[in-house]
């Protein structure tokens, strides 16, 4: 199925979220749309990765908490790399509590993602109060949110109906919500980002229920807009070159399906 096809650029002008708006600007000035998830273990790995991958990608995507040696210094060179490569981070946290206690998790504890990641993302089960809780902590610091309205693994709960009461929760906060964790593109706004999770060259599955689709799938038929990637890139044996062919794959998807549109 083809969508009509904006360039980010333009989608950009659309965004009530500052951070959505230079998002959207960094992707057709950097010519990437490809995120990496750094799914290390270890404060070197995650730096080395960032290191190495970041001329290609648009966004660094983190679980902070997998990371054994972590120390606070460790988010500080991260922010450094982020700002010397031009990508934004992503603390792919899952939040899914209560207005008060989101709010506490993600300025406080150990990690005080407040302080670091850009972009964070939230399940929409508890409620509204969940966006509103975050936004607390992250609108003062001009941050985004990314609601979680499918998932790519199999035999999930998500369904049409969730998906469709998350967008409708999502609308209500257009200042902090920048988008969606989502499988394709789920409304006509523009102003909307979709990432993408569950893309390697090659479409199949682990052995754990992850389901990939390829660059062309999601970008191309599927109408999103950043292709997220993980053990495609991290357990390549050259994950720079790799992540160089996932960026080259996810921008060309792109630009055909601006050509098919024009
Ligand atoms: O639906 C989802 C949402 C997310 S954020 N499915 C996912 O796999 N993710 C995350 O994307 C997951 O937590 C992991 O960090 C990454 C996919 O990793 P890969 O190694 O399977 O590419």
């Amino acid at each position: 199925m083809k969508h009509a096809r904006m360039r980010y650029q333009e989608r950009a002008t659309y965004c009530k979220n500052p951070l959505a708006k230079n998002l959207f600007l960094l992707l057709d000035d950097k010519k990437t749309n490809l995120a990496l998830s750094a799914d290390v273990t270890t404060a070197d790995a995650l730096l080395k990765l960032a290191e190495e991958t970041g001329p290609d990608i648009c966004v660094f995507k983190t679980h902070i908490d997998i990371i054994e040696d972590f120390h606070p210094d460790l988010t500080h060179e991260l922010q450094a790399i982020a700002k010397k490569h031009r990508f934004y981070l992503f603390e792919d946290r899952k939040f899914a509590d209560i207005g008060n206690t989101v709010k506490h998790q993600y300025e406080g504890g150990i990690y005080r993602i407040a302080d670091w990641a850009d972009i964070i993302n939230a399940h929409s089960l508890p409620g509204p109060g969940i966006i509103a809780g975050l936004a607390e902590a992250g609108l003062k610091k001009q941050r985004g949110l990314l609601m979680l309205a499918e998932m790519s693994s199999e035999n999930n709960l998500f369904n049409a109906d969730y998906t469709e009461r998350t967008l409708r929760m999502a609308e209500a906060h257009p200042e902090f919500v920048i988008g969606y964790i989502s499988q394709q593109k789920l409304s006509n706004e523009p102003q909307w980002l979709y990432m993408t999770p569950g893309i390697q060259l090659t479409a199949g599955t682990d052995a754990l229920g992850q389901q990939y689709n390829t660059p062309e799938s999601a970008i191309l038929e599927k109408g999103t807009d950043i292709i997220i990637v993980g053990r495609g890139i991290v357990k390549a044996t050259d994950p720079k070159t790799t992540a160089q062919k996932y960026r080259a794959a996810g921008w060309e998807a792109y630009e055909k399906a601006l050509s098919e549109c024009s």
